[in-house]
């Protein structure tokens, strides 16, 4: 009888995951339904690539930089040009990147999105610096990315400013990363859908999973009403979708912390970001936190009482919500109220699912298996793990990232899972799902 084979650790599975994603200068999130570099997939892949390689860690973000546009912002998607145009939709043709996108300075080399994504990228920069300081230092590599994370920031806060409170709005779903999700269903209803469009998603995942055919007509209708006004920001009219979003924001708070400490290992001073991130979580905290739900709320500009200013709360409980909890100076009450909350029978976390979903339990909307209308999602979950550690939980963080590696190993790395029993659910062998797995075993 031959010797049983050991069976493959996690973090070899994991690693070989994103062997098997790597294009030779970036990752794809899946080798199916997203062929090409996602923005806030390559700042979360980066952050897990870090323990297998810090070198291509770094390639990771340089080459998401390398398609920046001279207006700062960094496209969500950057396109392959190996692979076939329908491949996936929206494709560059329906973008047009350098020609729509010429007045804000898209690059005329690369093909592009025009829209964005979350702003995770300073944050994964610092990290992946720090698994290698030496090789870092040596390629230059802060003090190459810096100015360009430097132009993002300062794209999102003067460019995107849309409520004048001091947040960044998100224009479309994509921008926000969580595409269907229940809190966009109100703001969304005042679009109207386009018709002509052709889906390459279904071709890859399970309708009853992704988005619906309205949802997309109506992210085609944004998409494209913004890439025939040339990708211009703040013309004075509000957007027809103008959302400030929680996690968002979090995000470029969290990322403004760590421009700081770059700014500092590149001998500067970084007071001035540490206390922009601290302004950023002060206007969270003012324009979207409602003390009675213990929860952050998305703001629709465009909705609440007709004729008011500021728009209103989506009072809809969507995981975005509860990541504010990454920061590190949120008041102590909102803190704690927060861990209540996805500790509570909304989120039900440590309780009643394996990990986070990324919708209200008790929402009408909640459906386990569709998208963000409740799957558990790797990247969320990370979040929130660290989030817990911030705020103290060490035993309720300790049990979710157990809960996480189970769960991205059963599931073969899938994209999202149901968060009551942990079935994988749309892709597999999905890249920050493989990461995020590297960086819990780290
Ligand atoms: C649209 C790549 C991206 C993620 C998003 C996720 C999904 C795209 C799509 O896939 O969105 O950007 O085609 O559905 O919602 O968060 O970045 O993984």
């Amino acid at each position: 009888m031959r010797p049983a084979r050991p069976r493959s650790s996690l973090r070899d599975r994991a690693a070989r995951v994103l062997d098997a994603n790597w294009t030779g200068t970036s990752t794809v999130p899946s080798r199916t339904l997203y062929p090409h570099q996602w923005s806030w997939d390559s700042a979360f892949i980066a952050i897990g690539l870090r323990h297998v390689s810090p070198l291509r860690a770094q390639g990771e973000l340089e080459t998401l930089l390398a398609a920046q546009w001279g207006d700062g912002r960094i496209p969500h998607i950057v396109f392959n040009p190996a692979v076939a145009p329908d491949a996936y939709f929206p494709s560059p043709d329906f973008w047009r990147s350098s020609t729509a996108g010429r007045a804000a300075g898209a690059p005329a080399s690369v093909q592009t999105s025009g829209i964005v994504q979350p702003p995770v990228h300073a944050l994964a920069a610092w990290l992946v610096h720090r698994a290698d300081p030496g090789l870092s230092r040596s390629r230059d590599f802060l003090a190459r990315v810096y100015p360009a994370l430097a132009a993002w920031h300062r794209y999102l806060l003067h460019r995107r400013d849309h409520g004048g409170a001091g947040l960044v709005s998100v224009i479309h779903p994509w921008e926000q990363g969580m595409d269907n999700s229940p809190c966009w269903d109100a703001p969304l209803r005042r679009v109207s859908p386009a018709r002509a469009f052709r889906r390459a998603d279904l071709e890859h995942g399970a309708a009853q999973d992704r988005p619906t055919d309205l949802d997309y007509g109506r992210y085609v209708r944004l998409a494209s009403d913004y890439r025939d006004a040339e990708y211009a920001d703040g013309s004075g009219e509000l957007a027809a979708f103008a959302v400030e979003d929680p996690a968002f924001n979090a995000l470029l708070a969290a990322s403004e912390h760590a421009l700081a400490r770059i700014a500092c290992e590149l001998g500067a001073a970084g007071t001035a970001r540490h206390a922009r991130a601290e302004r950023l979580t002060a206007a969270l905290v003012r324009r979207l936190w409602d003390p009675e739900a213990g929860m952050f709320f998305c703001r629709d500009l465009r909705g609440g009482v007709e004729g008011e200013a500021g728009g209103g709360l989506v009072r809809e409980y969507g995981i975005s919500g509860l990541l504010p909890l990454i920061l590190p100076t949120l008041p102590r009450e909102v803190g704690r109220a927060l861990v209540d909350t996805a500790c509570g029978p909304h989120f039900g976390v440590g309780d009643l699912v394996r990990m986070a979903p990324s919708y209200d339990l008790l929402g009408p909307a909640f459906d386990p298996h569709r998208y963000w209308r409740g799957p558990a999602w790797f990247n969320t979950n990370w979040l929130l793990e660290h989030g817990l550690r911030l705020h103290g939980e060490h035993a309720r963080a300790g049990r979710l990232r157990a809960a996480m590696l189970d769960v991205a190993g059963a599931s073969d790395f899938a994209e999202y899972v149901d968060p009551r029993t942990g079935a994988g659910r749309g892709a597999r062998g999905f890249g920050w799902t493989a990461a995020l797995t590297l960086d819990l075993l780290a």
